[in-house]
């Protein structure tokens, strides 16, 4: 049987030095991290390695009718939403025992576009329709937008994607590295100086286009997916064209999804408390950091009064009159 997952990317392959070139010349901003430059491009804030592969993706890569794109800023629900998808989408060629999200961590079982796509090995596989993707609305690859292929995207309660996102800068940083304190960090956060942000830019992009072309775009909210995850696995598969059958749902494959794919199984899976993601590249990264608490409202043991104030009142300005909000935990 042909392989689900994409060949892993070396991620170091050198790249053509007119997209160096492009990036030398854009507006620049410290980043959250030591030696670590922001670079804006196309109304965003994004790292230069990560750049490089944004503008091959939206040169070269093309997409196909039947594939479906994941879409997030980072840290509101990415793994989540990968292994939901992967699991659902999979469901006819695994038994309980044979899942790969038992012993491979979600990020490969979906390749990310501006890293595994750009790679001239990248192979598709044609069974597996998943891509993910944390760039914005109005920077997808032409080839996304005409070929109308469907677009899942997931947005979480701004406080929440910050400090989530807050913990895991500071993870990635080896130890002897000085860390981005909360406050600084918070300050670049809401200035819109973020990866891929401003982070609420990102948010109303995708959903004034959930709104335009609901058939063509899902956009679902972390907390929603957290409240009722059941009813929000039907709505995936549904949306994917792979609904449950009644005899599914009655067999209780719906629940069984849920379970392998929660918090808890896949944060004591060995493979992701020990295993290491793109191991042999720049960008390694320990699986266990994808995997933090899981919470909704874990910014009330991180921000003071006035911080959330802070917060708050952008998320109200920015969402005014669009019908978006996220409610308090
Ligand atoms: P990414 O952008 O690096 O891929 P992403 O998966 O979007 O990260 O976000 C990680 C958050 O999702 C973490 O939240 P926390 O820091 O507030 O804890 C992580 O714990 C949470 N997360 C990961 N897997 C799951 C899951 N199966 N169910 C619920 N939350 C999850």
């Amino acid at each position: 049987m042909e392989s689900y997952f994409p060949s892993e990317s070396s991620a170091d392959s050198p790249l053509p030095t007119k997209y160096k070139e492009k990036i030398s010349t854009l507006p620049k901003h410290h980043g959250w991290r030591v030696n670590e430059d922001f670079y804006h491009y196309q109304g965003f804030w994004c790292y230069s390695f990560f750049l490089e592969g944004i503008m091959k993706s939206q040169q070269h890569f093309q997409a196909q009718s039947g594939d479906i794109i994941l879409s997030s800023a980072p840290k509101t629900g990415t793994t989540w939403l990968k292994a939901l998808t992967f699991a659902i989408v999979t469901r006819h060629h695994f038994d309980d025992s044979t899942n790969p999200l038992l012993t491979t961590v979600p990020h490969e079982c979906v390749p990310f576009l501006e890293v595994d796509a750009v790679e001239d090995a990248f192979h598709r596989s044609p069974k597996l329709p998943l891509l993910a993707t944390h760039l914005p609305y109005t920077s997808l690859p032409n080839s996304i937008m005409s070929s109308h292929c469907k677009i899942v995207y997931i947005c979480r309660e701004p406080k929440d994607a910050f400090i989530s996102l807050w913990h895991f800068i500071c993870k990635l940083a080896p130890q002897e590295e000085e860390h981005v304190p909360l406050e600084a960090a918070l300050d670049m956060f809401c200035k819109g100086i973020s990866q891929y942000g401003p982070y609420w830019d990102h948010i109303l992009g995708y959903w004034k286009a959930s709104l335009e072309c609901p058939e063509r775009v899902l956009f679902l909210k972390y907390e929603d997916l957290k409240s009722d995850t059941l009813h929000y696995i039907k709505t995936l598969a549904d949306f994917m064209g792979c609904p449950f059958s009644l005899e599914e749902e009655s067999e209780g494959v719906v629940q069984k999804i849920m379970n392998l794919c929660s918090f808890e199984t896949l944060s004591n899976l060995k493979v992701n408390k020990t295993g290491m993601h793109r191991s042999s590249t720049p960008l390694a990264t320990k699986n266990d950091v994808y995997f933090r608490k899981g919470n909704v409202g874990d910014w009330k043991n991180h921000l003071t009064d006035e911080m959330v104030q802070r917060v708050d009142q952008i998320t109200e300005q920015k969402f005014s009159g669009t019908g978006l909000m996220f409610l308090q935990p």
